[in-house]
């Protein structure tokens, strides 16, 4: 069992759960779900141009997929979101471009009625890029202080250098066993 996955174990055996790692191309999903080091990660195709990545450990299932780019796409997305325990929303803090993008598709996510309690976890992701933006600057330009009654927080790390997932990791953990 990989050591970030150790966060959530004392959630296994409880009621099945559902995390979905979120977010727009390249900012680190997928590094993401195979650091968790939980077993093989399963691909599926829904239809054309929407992949979902998968892991399932006894009653803990994480999903991928990539948030933006066609419009058409979108509805198939909504049977995803049902029963979802907690969303970890990754940014790439480099692109700054893309910010803007970022932040309409998390708001336009998180205006899902399926999505109304889910646990919200930030990645501000490729911290270790130098001039990327800061947590304090991420968090600002996705408008984050605009979130009502979730329960949310936001953690800055480097998916490649294994930097500040554990922190994230547990904070989630536990915030899913107070959720229970
Ligand atoms: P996605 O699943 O969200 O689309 P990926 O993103 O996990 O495929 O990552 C996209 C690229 O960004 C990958 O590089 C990956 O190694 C890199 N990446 C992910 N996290 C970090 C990070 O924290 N820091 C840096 N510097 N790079 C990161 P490649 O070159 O394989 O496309
Ligand atoms: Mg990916």
């Amino acid at each position: 069992m990989g050591v970030l996955f150790s966060y959530f174990k004392s959630l296994l055996g409880a009621r099945e759960m559902r995390i979905l790692i979120l977010g727009l191309d390249g900012a680190g999903k997928t590094t993401i779900l195979y650091r968790l080091q939980v077993g093989e990660v399963v691909t599926t195709i829904p239809t054309i141009g929407f992949n979902v990545e998968q892991v399932q450990y006894k009653n803990l299932n994480f999903q991928v997929w990539d948030l933006g780019g066609q419009t058409s796409i979108r509805p198939y997305w909504r049977c995803y979101y049902s029963n979802t325990d907690a969303i970890i929303y990754v940014v790439d803090s480099a692109d700054k471009e893309r910010m803007g993008i970022s932040k309409d598709e998390l708001f336009h996510m998180l205006r899902e009625e399926e999505l109304g309690d889910a646990i919200l976890v930030v990645l501000a992701n490729k911290q270790d890029i130098p001039g990327c933006m800061s947590l304090k600057e991420v968090h600002q330009a996705l408008g984050l202080e605009a979130l009502k009654n979730r329960t949310f927080q936001i953690f800055k790390t480097s998916a490649t250098k294994g930097e500040g997932l554990d922190m994230a990791m547990e904070w989630l953990a536990n915030a899913l066993k107070n959720k229970k």
